[in-house]
């Protein structure tokens, strides 16, 4: 395939909720969608990196710059006989990639609807459904926490996630316990405590959670080592696995014993497949994060979340809890069981709504 366009749309999408994490407050997203047009066909993909530096290092306008100075020129008019060789063919861009995952995951797509086949089928997936879990921020009181985990449980969520910060940790967590017994729970730090907090840390270990994700920095691996040596629970690590070869390190130095795969953070989906593989060869379960995605990006993600692997409920919910109306339709939606049902149209499998594109649009770029 060859790539003779590509298109980028800054976007801003009101949250239909609030949404706060150890870094703060959000009430809106901002996100960089990438067209690209090739071979009589297009693709879209969805980089998720934030308006601000919190997260990770990259934003938006980093996005924007690398793409529209770097990554184009390396794409267009080159053939890739598979997008699997696209991340390698950036090889010498170092780091971005939240950039780079928003053109290879287009990339993907379009491949994918050249063969007519979903994307799944394309990437290696196995399910036709995937298994939803939720991730609630921290709110202003602890029954407003409680009556949102509630409603998320009647709506047949299969594990409740929450955010815990120093002062929104242990109180929490018990309350949560207190109210709705044995529940899949696990909890997201978003690297807000250092070792000095181990023994706080371990007063979790009497919850039974599923896991602690990132409980320490999000450059750090071997602290997180010696903190999994002093705790029960499970450590998961998001933020700092960026690389393949991190995650190996990460394993080998039992920094932790599950790993959340994003595909934005790792370089897009052929990273996140070989960093899936190396966690099944290693007994590492992995699940798949979330990034307040727009309906595109969702839609990649429930793809990728169809891989073998992905043995735990994913961050990865209904596009009403997030945006109304979502940039695609239909909507994603769970059933009862908890379950989102992969799309099975070409491609990412779902119908962008263009109308609703130039609506959110801040600004427009063609390369
Ligand atoms: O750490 O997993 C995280 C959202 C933005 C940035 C980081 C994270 C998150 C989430 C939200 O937890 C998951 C979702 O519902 O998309
Ligand atoms: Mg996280």
């Amino acid at each position: 395939m060859t790539v003779e366009k590509i298109e980028l749309f800054l976007c801003r999408l009101p949250l239909v909720q609030f949404f706060e994490t150890s870094f703060g407050r959000s009430y809106d997203r901002t996100f960089v969608l990438v067209r690209v047009v090739g071979d009589g066909h297009e693709g879209w993909g969805e980089s998720v990196a934030e308006a601000n530096p919190y997260y990770s290092s990259e934003t938006t306008e980093t996005v924007w710059h690398i793409i529209a100075g770097f990554i184009a020129p390396l794409i267009i008019g080159t053939r890739f006989e598979h997008p699997r060789d696209v991340y390698a063919a950036l090889k010498r861009i170092r780091g971005h990639n939240m950039a780079k995952a928003g053109v290879e995951m287009a990339m993907w797509d379009l491949y994918a609807r050249m063969q007519g086949q979903p994307l799944a089928t394309v990437l290696g997936g196995t399910r036709r459904r995937i298994a939803s879990g939720v991730s609630i921020g921290i709110q202003d009181s602890f029954d407003q926490l409680l009556e949102k985990i509630d409603r998320e449980l009647s709506a047949g969520y299969q594990r409740i996630k929450i955010k815990i910060k120093p002062g929104w940790d242990i109180e929490a967590v018990e309350r949560v316990r207190a109210r709705f017994g044995n529940i899949p729970l696990q909890v997201d730090a978003n690297a807000a405590y250092s070792l000095d907090d181990a023994a706080l840390l371990a007063r979790l270990d009497p919850h039974d959670l599923l896991l602690i994700e990132q409980p320490l920095d999000y450059d750090d691996v071997m602290d997180h080592a010696v903190l999994q040596a002093r705790i029960t629970t499970p450590v998961c690590l998001d933020e700092s696995i960026h690389t393949v070869r991190i995650a190996r390190d990460a394993i080998d130095a039992k920094a932790c014993r599950i790993i959340n795969i994003k595909p934005g953070r790792v370089g897009g989906h052929q990273a996140s497949i070989e960093l899936h593989d190396l966690c099944a060869s290693h007994g590492i379960a992995v699940w798949h994060g979330g990034m307040l995605e727009s309906g595109i990006g969702r839609a990649h993600n429930i793809h990728l979340a169809s891989l073998p692997n992905f043995s735990l409920p994913g961050d990865i919910a209904a596009s009403r809890r997030y945006y109304q109306p979502d940039l695609i339709e239909p909507a994603i939606d769970i059933a009862k069981d908890g379950t989102i049902a992969v799309p099975q149209g070409p491609g990412i499998g779902v119908n962008i709504v263009s109308e609703r594109i130039a609506m959110a649009t801040l600004r427009h770029l063609s390369l």
